[in-house]
């Protein structure tokens, strides 16, 4: 039996969200791995590009054709489908997007796979072998301490090569916000993998650099944190020397040692989702980890810094609370804080999240002529309408700091003041890198923004205001308050020697008088 499992590019966005590197699509790597070895599986990614896909899946080239796709992806992927059924070749969809809106997928696919699929995946492929490919296959949350969620770490699409490795080490996520599918799909408590196991895969992956696309690698509690600390203790004792990056919730900034152990098991970055700086739009957004720090934002990224780790701030724009000034007033707040590298996309109802549910009850959706409309749901386009502005203003606004972003020199300001901030050379060219990444997705999405919007924004306040957040001098908050240092350290080196004279005048007073003392006492014994 041959298969061939595919990930559908979405179209919008083509070589804008991908930063610049090549990420494997996790998910179709886990089920080759629970693939039998009598099956032959290739893999077809059209992030590398979508103009051989239909060439490869040709009547009697294979048995089955499984697609995952996001909802970004979903009209592509219903495209393929089509193609599949003029060939005559079955077809499953599984992933994010078919979890979410199984019947509309079942439309195209003849059939659909609803959820995690680890403990499933055998019985599809067994089905399929047989001709009798059921129509819809429901999932469960797979016991990833019993042996699952390893990938297919050597498994390359034919049409490229991965430039980073990917690999996951727990799944689901407690914060549960409205907006992410996360908590729904993989669920609240976090299941993690065999410690062994991870490290096994860890050293089995083919890249130096590595994507641990955990949701929440550190989790919120003492548990999650003594988990996470003893699988980092196990990498730096076993682990072959890799670099990585991944995703927690901010409270890991309270943690040093944790934090110090991530950093000698290669941590460079982690993704946060800062979201906002507004109480309100945090309480609606139900992210009540982040509420309960936001006073401490500063303290909690200069933790990760002191540890050598970077700080990849990701920011929604579009709450209730969110006017036009917004986007430009997050900017500079977060560069004050001094997050490394940021992301500011717009907030964006995804199917199946109680967000979606909510603004559908609403009637504040409008992109909602699907699948067509799917392709829209890509993080860059406002798909609802927003309480303070029209969507059309909100997606300029985010419009004016891509602009500024693909037309202003900042990169090499933020890489010095990573290096400063971390001290650690790799951070600071880790972060050079991503920055490099966004500037290019900036200057990719420019010219498409200037053909839909039919403008080039202009210098106005909140333009004014990224563009002094973007040219923000590398050190020189930093320098100032080094040379408070210097005057305090010299200071203290005063004061330090005067102590010591005293010290030793005292000494020597008490030598002199000792030795007075004792030709005190012989003059008495020799009268
Ligand atoms: C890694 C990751 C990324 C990487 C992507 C790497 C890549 N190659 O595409 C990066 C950082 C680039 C990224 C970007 C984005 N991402 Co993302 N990302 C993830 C993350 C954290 C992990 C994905 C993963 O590897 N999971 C591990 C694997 C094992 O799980 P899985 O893919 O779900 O696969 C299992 C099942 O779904 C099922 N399955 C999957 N496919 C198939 C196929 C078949 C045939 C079958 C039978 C079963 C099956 O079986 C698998 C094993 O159980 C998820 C969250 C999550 N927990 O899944 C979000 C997630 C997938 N991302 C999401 C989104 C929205 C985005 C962005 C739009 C966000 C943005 N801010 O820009 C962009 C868009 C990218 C794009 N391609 O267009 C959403 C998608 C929701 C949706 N309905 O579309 C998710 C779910 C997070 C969320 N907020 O809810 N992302
Ligand atoms: S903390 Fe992150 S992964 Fe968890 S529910 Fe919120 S957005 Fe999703």
């Amino acid at each position: 039996m041959r298969i061939a499992l595919v990930n559908p590019i979405a179209r919008r966005t083509q070589g804008y969200h991908t930063i610049g590197s090549r990420i494997p699509q996790l998910g179709l790597q886990v089920l080759a791995r629970l693939t039998p070895p009598s099956v032959h599986v290739d893999l077809i990614d059209e992030t590398f590009g979508s103009e051989s896909t239909e060439r490869w899946l040709r009547r009697g080239a294979y048995d089955l054709v499984g697609v995952t796709s996001y909802s970004s992806g979903a009209t592509r992927a219903y495209e393929i489908a089509a193609h599949c059924r003029r060939e005559g070749i079955p077809t499953i969809m599984g992933g994010p997007h078919a979890s979410a809106v199984p019947d509309e997928a079942a439309l195209y696919f003849d059939s659909v796979a609803v959820g995690e699929c680890d403990e499933i995946w055998p019985q599809i492929l067994d089905d399929a072998a047989a001709g009798r490919l059921q129509a819809r296959y429901q999932g469960s949350l797979a016991p990833l301490h019993h042996g699952f969620g390893r990938a297919r770490q050597d498994l390359q699409p034919l049409n490229g090569m991965y430039d980073v490795a990917a690999i996951q080490t727990s799944r689901g996520c407690p914060v549960g916000c409205e907006y992410c599918s996360v908590t729904l799909f993989n669920g609240a408590p976090i299941r993690r993998r065999n410690i062994d196991e991870i490290v096994d895969e860890w050293n089995a992956t083919p890249r130096r650099f590595l994507f641990v696309v955990d949701d929440n690698f550190f989790g919120v509690g003492e548990k999650h944190a003594e988990w996470a600390k003893e699988l980092l203790r196990q990498i730096i004792a076993r682990g072959k020397k890799r670099l990585w990056f991944s995703q927690t919730t901010i409270n890991m900034g309270d943690d040093p040692e944790g934090l110090r152990l991530a950093y000698r098991a290669g941590c460079r970055g982690m993704l946060i989702g800062f979201e906002t700086f507004n109480r309100t739009s945090l309480e609606q957004y139900h992210k009540g980890i982040n509420r309960k720090n936001l006073d401490r934002y500063a303290q909690l990224v200069a933790g990760f810094h002191r540890a050598g780790i970077s700080v990849f701030g990701a920011f929604i724009i579009g709450a209730d609370q969110d006017t036009e000034d917004t986007v430009a007033d997050t900017a500079l707040e977060a560069v004050r804080l001094g997050i490394d590298t940021i992301q500011i996309t717009n907030l964006t109802p995804l199917p199946g999240t109680r967000m979606y549910e909510r603004f559908m009850k609403e009637g504040r959706i409008f992109a909602t002529n699907y699948p067509a409309d799917w392709e829209r749901y890509t993080f860059v386009e406002t798909v609802y309408h927003p309480r303070q502005m029209s969507a059309q203003r909100l997606d300029e606004m985010i419009y004016e700091l891509r602009h500024t972003a693909a037309t202003v020199p900042w990169v090499w300001r933020r890489t010095l003041r990573t290096l400063w901030r971390t001290r650690s050379l790799t951070t600071a060219l880790f972060i050079h890198g991503m920055n490099k990444g966004w500037k290019r997705m900036a200057r990719i999405q420019a010219p498409r923004d200037r053909e839909r919007f039919g403008f080039t924004p202009a210098i106005n306040r909140r333009v004014a205001k990224i563009k002094a957040a973007m040219e923000k001098p590398p050190v020189a908050k930093e320098l100032q308050a080094a040379r408070v240092d210097l005057w305090k350290a010299e200071l203290a080196w005063i004061e330090a020697n005067r102590r010591w004279r005293q010290v030793e005048s005292e000494f020597n007073q008490k030598r002199w008088q000792e030795r007075l003392d004792k030709i005190a006492e012989a003059l008495s014994k020799a009268k």
